[in-house]
């Protein structure tokens, strides 16, 4: 088994600064030697460069850093089949979660039926026209299912990436009217918080595993850390109350890992500048020891 890790240090598709050094931050809480261990070889192909570029808000559109979003995106889906192609396991770490975007254009073009299991408080199936904010961390779900704005849905030349009939939302507990009505339209599965409440995370990640087993033919894991509670994971730029613990997201991994179906994943929206003590990027390598099998005994 191989694994490459690729480092996409952009924070373009939000307002807060700092979500830049989330690649950094996890390398500093160990990545590479965590995940040494679960793997025959790991190779960290280092960051994308991102630069610094000026913010700029689409005229038309109102989006916010639209063209550099399209164009660096562009760079990682390459990026992403390139590993693929190179028979290792593409691990990205963000960045703001607009480089799923580009994530999801690489791995896609390597199954006929992807399955997404989108681990987040936010539904990020916003569009230009029902975004309260213009931001397009609020959007790379929509994008991938061929809704949004052209300069990004089309980019690797096809669309849609996903189908929403592949798609597990988890963790969710604040979604806007537009991604309300969208979820309902075509079906997404989410289980909220409510559910995790509810049914409890064993039997959340049991029905999810079994729904994306029998209609998918690889599944991405793309982990915004503020799918989390608070309390364990503060170092993100929109916290919401109410979250998935830290023992329930391990015992989330522990079952991916056991299932096998997990063929690429990120890790996305670890800002350190609001954070306490690096705890957040911990808890995102924790979190990648388990998703990758590490276990105690
Ligand atoms: C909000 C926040 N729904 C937006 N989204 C976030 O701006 O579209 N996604 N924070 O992770
Ligand atoms: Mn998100
Ligand atoms: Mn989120
Ligand atoms: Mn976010």
């Amino acid at each position: 088994r191989k694994l490459s890790i690729i480092g996409m240090p952009m924070d373009l598709g939000q307002m807060r600064r700092g979500v830049d050094m989330g690649p950094s931050a996890i390398r500093y809480a160990g990545v590479n030697e965590r995940l040494q261990m679960l793997f025959d070889e790991v190779i960290d192909l280092g960051d994308i460069s991102i630069g610094r570029p000026e913010v700029r808000i689409d005229k038309e559109s109102k989006l916010r850093n639209l063209e550099l979003i399209a164009e660096k995106t562009a760079i990682l889906a390459d990026k992403v089949d390139e590993v693929i192609q190179s028979g290792a396991f593409p691990l990205v770490l963000g960045g703001d979660h607009s480089i799923a975007i580009g994530t999801l254009a690489g791995v896609s073009r390597h199954y006929q039926n992807l399955g997404v299991i989108w681990y987040d408080a936010h539904g990020d199936l916003n569009t230009a026209e029902t975004s309260p904010s213009g931001n397009i961390h609020g959007m790379p779900l929509a994008v991938s299912i061929g809704l949004g704005h052209p300069l990004l849905t089309k980019i690797g030349g096809y669309q849609p990436k996903v189908k929403p009939e592949n798609i597990v939302i988890i963790g969710a507990r604040s979604l806007d009217e537009g991604e309300r009505a969208l979820i309902k339209e075509k079906g997404i599965r989410v289980y909220t918080m409510h559910e995790i409440d509810r049914l409890g995370m064993t039997k959340v990640m049991e029905e999810s595993i079994q729904y994306l087993q029998e209609r998918t033919d690889g599944v991405h894991l793309s982990l915004d850390l503020d799918g989390l509670d608070p309390t364990d994971a503060p170092g993100v730029g929109t916290p919401v109350n109410g979250g998935i613990s830290y023992r329930e997201s391990h015992l989330a991994m522990e079952m991916l890992a056991e299932s096998e179906i997990i063929t690429s994943a990120e890790f996305v929206e670890v800002n350190p500048i609001l954070d306490e003590k690096n705890k957040t990027a911990s808890v995102a390598v924790a979190l990648m020891g388990s998703l990758f099998g590490e276990k105690l005994l």
